[in-house]
Formats: structure tokens, sequence, C-alpha cells
């Protein structure tokens, strides 16, 4: 295993951006995007005038900028210019809502947002209370008091010099959720990119300059980010960007066109992406794809095995965080057990502990931690959070997990009640306190239930308010009530109404009672 020396002065953009240059690869194809293609020339050009727009609007060093873009050129050149001042991009969701981006904006202070056009309705109704925002810089048409991105770029300088940053000073920023309380900002360095680029990309994926990646996760997404960006970047490679939603259909599209090396995508679209195939036999992956990479949430053997035999190629399942930065616990390839998290990313140690942080014997569940050189700084101003989840060297994953005797990780499930839906975070309080701003319900409680592919989705227990009755028509309007308050993805699929609720002496809900799952 190669040991990676990174010099105290680093800047990390000058490694995955000015590096290409270096290395002779200006007229190389970076990125694919809308029938257009950037070269590493193109990509440096575009994050240099970003990053001398974003300082022509008074961003100096440490100060973050928030970013609600879509997988873009333009997203790229954010992140890395901003990076490359010195500056702190803090990309979001882009699925979320008013009040999601309200609380982002205000923790994290960012003076300046950049936002593409389609997604700028759910900013404007909170513009008013923000705190410290200043710009708002518009990829698409700008209104009287906002910055087209293009305007600026147009007058900026396409020379920059890397701000002297530490390695150990502060890259980018990634909002985590939990099951209570508000997302929490995992604070990155800049040497944690390096690393896994070095152990997770080349180290199991043999990431080269002959690839090219697309990732159906997007680059908001930690498991995104690395997948089609600072990967590719790491080795010049080429990556496929797209700013759409992931049906399965353009996803196959996709990959006819571009034929890509390397095919990311969640267990999810997986599922639905075989469905897909299995009803018409003319979708197909294409034989350029060398490897399929899944993370989110566990991946059923299942979706493993039909995948394989109807495409033959392999799906790793990997499990990482926003907190690790990427994948830690991976299935290599020629090497895979169908349903299991595979075994430990080299460069990672992992260890799985009891209640009292005793490691447990081989086979026996317990709470799995990671050790590596990639994981978040802290929270950004939530000591307590911080303190309960990085322990020094190691990091609390918040998964309970049981390791074979031959050394792969078998997921069993979270030690909190969060849930994956889709690779993505759902919190059951979350959805339960929307549930009960609905006048018909008295409370509720949200837990996970498997649909027909085996995956997780969320499942309401509502009790009614009285003069209230149980109805089909009822479960579509609490439904619709849902998607049009919080990010829709969060939705209840099922709401069984029952007449009460297991509770506790104290009166917390009991979820794991209504729980179905194993
Ligand atoms: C769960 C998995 C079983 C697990 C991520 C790849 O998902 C990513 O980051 P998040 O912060 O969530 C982390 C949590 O998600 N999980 C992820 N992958 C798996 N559970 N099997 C899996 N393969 O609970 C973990 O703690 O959203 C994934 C790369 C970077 C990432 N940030």
């Amino acid at each position: 295993m190669k040991e990676l020396k990174i010099p105290d002065t680093f800047n990390v953009a000058t490694a995955f951006i000015d590096e290409n240059l270096i290395q002779g690869r200006g007229q190389k194809v970076a990125l694919y995007y809308e029938d257009k293609t950037y070269t590493y020339q193109d990509v440096f050009d575009m994050v240099n005038k970003t990053g001398n727009a974003l300082k022509e609007l008074g961003v100096e060093m440490e100060q973050r900028v928030l970013m609600i873009m879509l997988d873009s050129p333009e997203f790229v050149a954010t992140f890395w210019g901003a990076i490359k001042i010195g500056a702190v991009p803090v990309p979001v969701n882009t699925l979320m809502k008013a009040a999601d981006y309200e609380y982002f904006l205000n923790n994290s202070r960012a003076k300046v947002l950049v936002v593409h056009e389609a997604l700028l309705p759910e900013v404007e109704k909170i513009q008013k209370r923000l705190k410290y925002l200043r710009h708002v810089v518009v990829v698409g048409k700008a209104k009287e008091d906002q910055i087209s991105f293009y305007e600026l770029l147009d007058r900026a300088s396409p020379n920059l010099e890397a701000a002297e940053t530490h390695k150990d000073d502060v890259a980018f920023w990634l909002y985590s959720s939990g099951s209570t309380g508000l997302p929490k900002g995992a604070v990155h360095l800049h040497h944690d990119m390096m690393y896994c680029a070095e152990y997770y990309a080349r180290g199991i994926l043999g990431i080269n300059e002959q690839d090219i990646t697309f990732s159906a996760a997007k680059l908001f997404f930690a498991y995104g980010l690395g997948n089609n960006m600072y990967f590719p970047f790491r080795v010049g490679a080429s990556a496929v960007l797209y700013p759409g939603r992931p049906t399965p259909d353009k996803m196959f599209e996709i990959l006819k066109k571009y034929r890509p090396t390397l095919f990311y995508a969640v267990p999810t679209l997986y599922g639905a992406m075989l469905q897909t195939a299995e009803k018409d036999a003319q979708y197909e992956v294409p034989t350029s794809v060398r490897l399929c990479i899944s993370a989110g949430e566990a991946l059923p053997a299942e979706i493993y095995r039909r995948w394989r035999d109807r495409f033959g190629v392999e799906i790793l399942d990997g499990i990482g965080s926003t907190e690790v930065l990427h994948i830690f616990l991976s299935n290599q390839p020629g090497k895979v057990k169908p349903g299991s998290s595979g075994m430990v990313v080299p460069g990672y140690e992992a260890k799985i502990v009891g209640e009292k942080d005793q490691e447990v014997p081989v086979g026996e569940i317990g709470n799995l931690l990671i050790k590596g050189d990639s994981t978040a700084a802290y929270y950004w101003n939530n000591q307590e959070k911080t303190r309960q989840t990085i322990l020094g060297e190691w990091i609390r994953t918040g998964d309970k997990y049981y390791r074979d005797s031959e050394g792969y990780y078998w997921y069993c499930g979270r030690s909190d009640d969060m849930l994956k839906v889709g690779g993505i975070w759902v919190s059951p309080v979350e959805v339960e306190s929307t549930l009960i701003e609905h006048p018909a319900v008295l409370e509720s409680a949200v837990v996970g239930a498997l649909d027909e592919e085996n995956l997780i989705k969320p499942k309401a227990f509502v009790v009614l308010r009285e003069g209230y009755h149980p109805s089909p028509e009822l479960v579509e309007e609490l439904q619709t009530f849902v998607k049009s308050k919080i990010a829709p993805y969060k939705y209840p699929r099922w709401i069984e109404f029952v007449k009460e609720l297991p509770k506790t002496a104290t009166g917390k809900i009991q979820r794991f009672k209504l729980r179905t799952l194993p």
C-alpha cells in the first residue's frame, strides 16, 4: 500500500485541477455535458475565472460559499474555484425545500450563494430572512438583485495562483442529517479527498486515465462528489455529468451514448433499472462498463445476482459516509460476497465494539467504528455531536455490523431510527412532525418497511383526531401533504391507521415495536 505523503503547505485544487495540465492532459476531455465536452484546459480556465469572480464578490479565505447546483461544469468550477482561493464550498442537496435552505445559509453564514436558475424559487421564498447572504449568483437568467454567473466569469481573469493553504485547512463542508436535530455541517480538510482518491478509487476501483465515470448519485452527495468528480480528476480520467433526474430510461440512454467504464448508483436505482430491462430485452449495459458500484444503503444479494446474470458485470457494494467522505468497507472485483459490505478498504481500519466500546468477537453484532485520514475534523458549531461521534482517530458510523471469519462485514441496521431511502436519509421524526401539521392527524410514528425489491421505504402509523375516519382518499391526501411540505422523497409510501401508538412510560414512541423488518 502506497503511503500518502502530503506537504504541509498544500491546496487540494492544485492536485486535482492544475496537476492535469502539468501532466500534459490539457487537451484531454475532463467532462462530457449535454453534447458539449470540456477539456482539462477548459476546466482549469473556468476554475480560475470562478475563483477570481468569487474574490471580486468579496469572498476571502475560510469563508463559506453555498452551492445549490445541478451536476454541471458550473458546479465543478464553483467547487474548485472556491477551494483554490482558500474559501470553503458547501454543496447542498438540490431536492430540499425553502426552510432547509434558510437553515443551510444561516448556519454556514455564507455571503455568496451560487444557484441554478431552476432551483431559485425555493431560495426566493426565504431570501428576506437570510442573515448573512449578500450575493446570489445565478447559473441561468439573473433577476435584478441577482448576479449572472457567466457575466461574472466573462470579466474574470483565467490566471489564479492557488491560495497558500495548509493540508489541514478547511476545504469544504457537507451537511449530514440525523434522526433528531438539524443537519450538521461535516467539516472536511484539504487532505481528505487525496485519501479517498488514493485508497478507495485507485486501490479498490483501480481508476486510471482511461476511465470514463458516470454517477447517478449527484455531486452534492459525498458519494457522487468522489465518484464523478474528484476520483476521475485525480488520474486525468473523464466524467459524464447529467443534471437531470436519474430515471432508468435515462440511465440506459447515457450508458449507451457515452459508454462509461465505471457506473455508480444506489440499490433502488439498480432495482428499477433491472425491472425496466427485464421487461424489455433492448435495454443493455454496454460492454465498456468494467465495474458497477453501489452505496448509500445495503445492496440486496438478489439485486447483485440478477444484475450480474442480466448484464454480465459485477456490482461492488461498499459503505461510505459523509463524515468519512467516501467508501471505507467494500467488496472487491472478483471477490464479492453478495449481501455483504465486503472487507476493510486498505488504508482504513475497522473495529466492531459493544456497549462499553470493547471489541466483540467475530460473528457478534456491534457498533462499527472506523479510522482513516479522510474523516471530517468536526461538525460545525456542534461540539456535543462532534464528541459523541468523532473519538480521536476513530469515528462512530452509527451502524450495526458483524464481521465473518473471512473478514467480510455484514450490515445489520442503524443504531438510531434513521432510514436510508434510495440512498438518501429520511428522519422519521421529520416525517412525523410534518404529518402532525395536518388537521386529521393526532399523532404518528414512521418506520422503515420493505418494498417489493426488499428495499426500505418510509411507512407511517397514524392516529386520527376525533371526527376523522380512515379512507384511501385520506391516505392520498396525507401523502400529498407531506410531499408539499418537505423533500418529496420522504413521503410515507404506506399509511396504516391505528387507535394508538406503542410508547414508553415517559411517553416516547417505541418505533422498534412497529418495525416489521427482520
Ligand atoms: C448507510 C450503507 C449499508 C450507513 C456515502 C458512499 O451513504 C453515504 O453517506 P451518508 O452520510 O450515509 C452514511 C450511512 O449510510 N450506508 C451507506 N452505504 C451503505 N449501509 N450498506 C451500504 N453499502 O448507515 C452509513 O452510515 O449519506 C456512501 C460514499 C460516500 C457516502 N457519503
